[in-house]
């Protein structure tokens, strides 16, 4: 039995057939299409959409933000659901890359379909089309490649029988996930094929818990047996393979105890005893001085990215060696390590019982626990700065801690405040952070926000952002509105990067370019440039308010519950008070040669620093 379909038309019915399934959990694997239309996709996958409302069509402003929000959907799903996203041709596929670059870096899943010029050819350049002298064989689309887990061009109807299974599998492969890309050329959405009826069944996508090599986990439990100061540091894959649980038991049973990369924040609880808190450039003192110390490295589903590794300064240990449980042989080979590649919640399982009745000795219990108490008290104390208004980034993120729920979500991405919420924020729920860090993608924070709460619309979601995220993409406060989907934002306005500007003074520079100033015979240090965000916010239809001190930034963010509808709080906040770094370092190379001698300065220690940067 056959059905004439539309290629867009059979994708479509395609896409709302499929499940994924993990632990008896059966989840539908698209939850919608998000779009924005033109003369690519409008009459194809437009009106495929239109006559098929089991995809249900969200309107989006932006298509990168669109991409973002597909993708923290995924996140906030643990990679198990996901949102399909079409675009039309030419540049509403371009803008589609910088999402793509971020969903495939931080490993989750995102279906996009950019619409591509005609596969007939005779009517080309069709508007928006690239042209080359050298082949008709290439559109703006082959930008994807790079960036994409599976990439494919669908020149005839039937291909999609094949390339829809491939593209499936790669979306629901924890090891090979990311942007999977099917270019649609324009004519061919609109052409009909007889599809056969068996291809629309509903298919359910299993994924699976790998377990790794029995004689490698042997011989991981002999390593952490004979180990002295073992740390573990936890990352991503610890929350999307649900193993928070296994970890706290073996982290308890133990003794070893846990740092965790921004992706891993969250794996436990702050309080929980073995909890360290961050790792890395960003982290925190016991964090980087136990790893600097580590005879043994357990890394869990992290990517060792430089800001876990300080560089690869990190490990100072002559004779530290790294196991590594990840889902990704290509991860797990990585520092050299003993490769445990299976599923993370599987193998911490089967390393407890492999490694029975051992604990770390007490006097390294005495210093993790010691770390711990100690480090409270920082946070308190950079909580509590009180600085005069402009108040401090470390004191807005205390107060909106203090006031969001136990179980509501932080969603950031770019700028100062990564760091900072790494340090600092007491996440009390696994999916209670989420950050983008792996792209660390400026605009992520208020569209990634929007897919958190589509994924999860029974918590409340906290967007922290920076003024200069907010002014690259703040327009999805308009589709979040136009769905019902309340967010509480923080616009943090420090009237620049006061990240870069931080990192542009310790190279030895004087910030150029890092603040947002009028231009003032002939360069850019006149006065500060004012930009009314409530009003911005209100003219989008947000409810919005100015906050100036701490009990003013309470109670907005109290308004802000209670509201039903997206809520943008404003707050200056101070530009250079800055939360510290601690015992950790980050490469950033610096001029050779310059005439300023702050830079031969600042050139001369980064010089020394490099030296610890180990090779394993
Ligand atoms: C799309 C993109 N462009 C550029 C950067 C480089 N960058 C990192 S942070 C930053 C400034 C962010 O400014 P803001 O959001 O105000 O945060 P702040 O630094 O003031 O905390 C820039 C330009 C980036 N991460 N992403
Ligand atoms: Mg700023």
């Amino acid at each position: 039995m056959t059905t004439r379909l539309t290629t867009a038309q059979a994708i479509v019915r395609f896409l709302k057939n499929q499940f994924s399934e993990r632990d008896g959990r059966q989840l539908r694997l698209f939850e919608g299409c998000l779009g924005i239309f033109g003369h690519g996709n409008v009459a194809g996958i437009g009106q495929a959409l239109e006559q098929d409302p089991g995809l249900p069509y969200y309107l989006f402003r932006n298509e990168q933000a669109m991409v973002h929000t597909a993708t923290a959907f995924a996140k906030m799903s643990n990679r198990l659901r996901t949102l399909a996203c079409t675009s039309s041709i030419g540049p509403g596929a371009t803008n589609m890359i910088t999402g793509a670059a971020v969903a495939t870096i931080n490993r989750l899943p995102v279906l996009l379909l950019p619409g591509d010029i005609f596969a007939r050819r005779n009517v080309a350049p069709v508007l928006q089309q690239l042209e080359s002298a050298a082949t008709q064989d290439i559109s703006v689309n082959d930008c994807f490649k790079p960036v994409a887990r599976y990439w494919d061009r669908i020149e005839r109807p039937e291909q999609i029988l094949t390339a829809l299974p491939a593209a499936m599998r790669v979306l629901t492969s924890p090891a090979d996930t990311g942007a999977v890309v099917l270019s649609l050329p324009q004519d061919v959405q609109a052409e009909a094929f007889a599809y056969p009826d068996n291809f629309f069944e509903e298919r359910i996508w299993h994924v699976a818990r790998a377990r790794c090599d029995a004689q490698f986990l042997q011989q991981a439990a002999q390593w952490i047996r004979s180990a002295k100061q073992p740390l573990i540091i936890a990352g991503g894959g610890v929350i999307y393979s649900e193993a928070t649980e296994a970890l706290s038991s073996f982290a308890a049973q133990t003794g070893i105890p846990v740092a965790e990369t921004q992706a891993g924040k969250g794996s436990l609880p702050y309080n929980h005893p073995q909890a360290l808190g961050a790792i890395g450039v960003t982290g925190t003192p016991g964090a980087n001085l136990l790893a600097r110390e580590a005879d043994l490295i357990i890394g869990i589903g992290t990517r060792y990215s430089d800001f876990t590794t300080a560089s690869q300064t990190a490990f100072q240990n002559p004779s530290v060696r790294f196991i590594n449980i990840n889902v990704s042989e290509f991860d797990a080979g990585k520092q050299s390590a003993l490769p445990l590649v299976g599923d993370a919640q599987m193998t911490l399982k089967e390393l407890a019982c492999a490694t029975q009745g051992l604990k770390v000795s007490p006097s390294y219990a005495e210093c993790v626990a010691n770390f711990q108490t100690t480090w409270e008290t920082e946070v308190d104390r950079l909580h509590n700065l009180n600085c005069h208004p402009p108040i401090s980034q470390g004191e807005v993120i205390g107060i909106v801690n203090e006031i969001s729920g136990p179980r509501d979500v932080l969603v950031c991405a770019a700028g100062s405040l990564p760091g900072d919420l790494h340090k600092m924020w007491r996440t009390r729920d696994p999916k209670g952070y989420h950050l983008e860090y792996g792209y660390s993608c400026m605009g992520y924070e208020i569209c990634g926000g929007l897919g958190v709460k589509m994924a999860a619309p029974d918590r409340e979601v906290y967007v922290m952002v920076g003024d200069g995220s907010y002014l690259m993409m703040a327009q999805e406060i308009v589709t979040a509105l136009q769905e019902g989907y309340k967010l509480n934002l923080v616009v943090l306005d420090n009237h620049g990067f006061s990240s870069i500007g931080g990192l542009t003074r310790a190279c030895g520079n004087r910030g150029m370019g890092t603040e947002y100033r009028y231009r003032n015979n002939g360069k850019l240090d006149g006065d500060l440039i004012p930009v009314d965000f409530v009003a911005n916010a209100e003219s989008l239809g947000a409810n919005a308010v100015r906050a100036v001190t701490r009990d003013d930034l309470k109670e907005a963010l109290l308004a802000a519950k209670k509201s039903p509808k997206t809520f943008v709080v404003v707050i200056e906040t101070a530009y250079d008070q800055r939360v510290p770094g601690y015992e950790s370092w980050w490469d950033v190379p610096i001029a050779e040669v310059s005439e300023a001698a702050s830079v031969r300065a600042a050139r001369a220690k980064y010089v020394e620093a490099v030296k610890k940067e180990r090779v394993f």
